[in-house]
C-alpha cells in the first residue's frame, strides 16, 4: 500500500510518524514543497494550486490515499480537491475539539499560520464545536514554521526566543492548553512547554489523522494507547527544491525519532 504525505516542508514528517505507528508496512511517499515554502503567508489560491500539483504527483505515483499533513493546505485546498479526488484525501485540522473536551474550563491557545487563522475553514470548525469556541484564542505565528524548517545550528534558540516574544505574551492566567495548528510546531512541543510552563497541555492532530487514514482505508485501529514506532519503515522523500539537502535533513529528523 502506498500513502502520499504532503506538506510545504518537514512539519509533515511528524504526521508521517503517527501514520507509521498504525500502518508500519505501508510505503510512504513524502512530498515537501520546499520550492514554494513557507505557505503560511501566501494567498489561499496559491496554496490551492501547489496542493493540487502535489496531488497530481501522488496520483501519477499510484498512491492509495493522500494525507495533507499541512493545516494551511487543508484550510485552503481540501474541499475543492475532494470534489474530484480519485483516492481518499485526509486533511489535518487543529485539534480544538479534543482540547476543549479535555479542558472544560479556561482558555485554549491555538497556534497556526496566518492562512489557517484567517481561513473560512477555522470559522466553520469553531462554529460546529460545542463547549465554548469562545474559549479559543487563535494566534497567527508568522515566521515560526520557517525557523523550524531551517534546522541549522541555532534554530532551537531562535524558536525559543520567538516563543518568548510572540507567544508567551498571549498566554492568559487561565490558559489550559495549546493546540498546535501547524505541523511544523510539533517539532517544538518541548520548547512550547518550557516557555509556557509545564502545566499547559500541548495538543496536536497527528494521531487523529492517522486514525482517520486507517478508517478511510478500512483498516481497524486498536483503541486506546498509540502503538510504538516500527524499527523499519519504507519512506521515499521528494522535495521540490534542494532535494538532496532537504532529504538529508529529513532522514536525520526521522532517525532521531527512531525511524
Ligand atoms: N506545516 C504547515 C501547516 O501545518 O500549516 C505549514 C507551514 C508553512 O509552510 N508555513
Amino acid at each position: 500500500m502506498r500513502i502520499g504525505i504532503f506538506d510545504s516542508g518537514i512539519g509533515g514528517l511528524s504526521t508521517l510518524l503517527s501514520c507509521l505507528r498504525y500502518l508500519p508496512d505501508a510505503h510512504y511517499l513524502f512530498y515537501g514543497d520546499s520550492a514554494h515554502a513557507p505557505y503560511g503567508d501566501k494567498s489561499p489560491a496559491q496554496v490551492r494550486e501547489w496542493t493540487e500539483a502535489a496531488y497530481a504527483w501522488f496520483i501519477a505515483a499510484g498512491v492509495d490515499a493522500v494525507v495533507l499533513a499541512c493545516n494551511t493546505a487543508t484550510s485552503a485546498a481540501v474541499a475543492p480537491l475532494r470534489e474530484r479526488a480519485d483516492v481518499p484525501i485526509i486533511g489535518i485540522e487543529p485539534a480544538i475539539k479534543k482540547a476543549l473536551e479535555d479542558h472544560p474550563q479556561g482558555e485554549i491557545l491555538l497556534l497556526a499560520t496566518a492562512v489557517t487563522v484567517s481561513g473560512v475553514k477555522l470559522q466553520e470548525l469553531l462554529g460546529r464545536l460545542e463547549g465554548g469556541p469562545e474559549r479559543v484564542r487563535p494566534l497567527a505565528c508568522s515566521g515560526l514554521a520557517e525557523i523550524v524548517e531551517t534546522q541549522d545550528a541555532q534554530w532551537r534558540e531562535r524558536a525559543s526566543r520567538y516563543l518568548q516574544a510572540q507567544v508567551r505574551p498571549a498566554q492568559q492566567q487561565d490558559t489550559r492548553a495549546v493546540v498546535l495548528g501547524c505541523t511544523h510546531y510539533c517539532w517544538i512541543d518541548d520548547l512550547i512547554r518550557d516557555v509556557l510552563g509545564g502545566d499547559i497541555a500541548v495538543v496536536d492532530g497527528n494521531d487523529g489523522v492517522a486514525r482517520q487514514l486507517c478508517h478511510r482505508l478500512d483498516i481497524p485501529t486498536e483503541t486506546g494507547v498509540m502503538p510504538p514506532l516500527p524499527g523499519h519503515a519504507r519512506i521515499s522523500l521528494h522535495f521540490t527544491s534542494d532535494n538532496d539537502v532537504k532529504s538529508h535533513l529529513a532522514r536525520q529528523l526521522l532517525a532521531a525519532s527512531g525511524v
